[in-house]
């Protein structure tokens, strides 16, 4: 593949809650025009995609997004040039999740978060879904608060129930993250648990990356080349961050991540079709607009996948089988530094679209109009 091939080629998922009001347990700041239901967040993802060309479909969150007729609201999605993507299980804000949901204590508990999996993977049935993401905020907070060997084995157990029922091409995406809500075990706490949990599952069970989810310093591109060496990453979340789970746009924290990761994205297979990475976003516009954080997010990834196609990789390799320790990272950061917005914004004229996404959406008066016609209902948000 070319590297404009891969840009051409590009498919970014965005996540339906990014369009709804977020923050944080200090304060959850309202937007005016934001959506009051899934319909009005696909209209405003189907934006997106308008002006990018590159975020052809949108995740949806259960049950932040449930509607009575799934059907419909796929048409609705397709009218606007979008389809529906990832369903997201949410096992994490019910209150008798407080100790656990599929690794709770108690069978009954763990008998009603199965059931809502198996509910999510009715609506995958109901959309056309290929991915089924699992998320568990599961974990504990004090020594001795349960076994955690104990935990593990039932969620094994729930992840298998769950993989027994998914049909045809459908995929279980199992998401790991190293802490909150839970501060002292959280039950997939690392890339190394989702693998072994995946791989126990079967072909259909990858691992999710979330770029927000890692202890400060890890060296989430490592992870990434293992994870596709072995054919056990099935997608990424992205975002980025400072400090934590920040869920900031991704590339605005630490461009030079976003690009070392995408370099390894590439030297794995990760961009051909084949692969079958979903490359997602999974971010909180907590205080800025969020269609055009969505539309600055997506420019982020292409801005650091086209600086990724441009590695010139024959230089590299013979540059490492060298030893030739600065000739090689000199390779890497030349591409790096190289100002790729002129050649995209070529490649979007090409494609019809504006070279300007963000003046483009600015013009065409979009988000006036929504903060006019979006008056009373419920904004949509967390529902926490
Ligand atoms: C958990 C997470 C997960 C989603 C949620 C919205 O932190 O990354 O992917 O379910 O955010
Ligand atoms: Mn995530």
């Amino acid at each position: 593949m070319t590297s404009t091939d891969v840009l051409r080629n590009q498919a970014i998922e965005l996540p339906s809650w990014a369009f709804g009001n977020s923050g944080t347990r200090f304060k959850v700041f309202p937007q005016a025009g934001v959506p009051r239901d899934p319909f009005e967040k696909i209209a405003d993802a189907a934006q997106v995609h308008r002006f990018t060309g590159v975020a052809p479909s949108v995740a949806l969150h259960i049950p932040w997004d449930r509607v009575d007729d799934f059907g419909a609201l796929a048409a609705h999605a397709a009218e606007r040039g979008v389809r529906l993507g990832t369903i997201n299980a949410n096992v994490f804000q019910d209150n008798d999740f407080m100790l656990g949901s599929v690794t709770h204590p108690d069978a009954g508990v763990r008998k009603k978060a199965l059931a809502h999996l198996f509910e999510c993977v009715d609506v995958m049935d109901a959309t056309g879904s290929r991915d089924l993401k699992l998320w568990f905020s599961d974990g504990t907070n004090y020594p001795g608060q349960d076994s955690i060997r104990a935990r593990q084995d039932r969620m094994a157990e729930a992840l298998a129930a769950v993989y027994e029922r998914l049909s045809g091409e459908q995929r279980l995406i199992l998401e790991y993250k190293l802490f909150e809500p839970a501060f002292y075990t959280t039950d997939v706490p690392d890339w190394g648990t989702s693998y072994v949990h995946c791989v126990r599952l079967g072909e259909r069970a990858k691992v999710c990356v979330d770029t927000g989810h890692h202890a400060p310093g890890t060296n989430i591109e490592f992870i990434v080349a293992m994870l596709l060496r072995e054919g056990k990453l099935g997608a990424f979340d992205f975002n980025s961050r400072f400090y934590a789970d920040d869920d900031l746009m991704v590339g605005a924290a630490d461009p030079f991540q976003l690009f070392r990761i995408l370099h390894e994205v590439r030297l794995g297979g990760g961009f051909d079709p084949a692969a079958e990475i979903a490359f997602m976003l999974d971010q909180c516009h907590n205080i800025e607009p969020k269609i055009p954080g969505q539309i600055r997010s997506v420019m982020n990834v292409q801005e650091a996948t086209a600086k990724a196609a441009l590695v010139d990789i024959n230089a590299l390799t013979a540059a490492q089988n060298a030893g030739d320790v600065l000739g090689a990272n000199a390779v890497l950061m030349d591409a790096y530094n190289t100002d790729v917005r002129p050649l995209l914004a070529d490649l979007r004229s090409e494609q019809g679209l504006d070279p300007d996404p963000m003046a483009a959406y600015a013009r065409s008066g979009y988000a006036e109009r929504i903060v006019t016609e979006r008056v009373g209902g419920v904004q949509a948000g967390w529902g926490a």
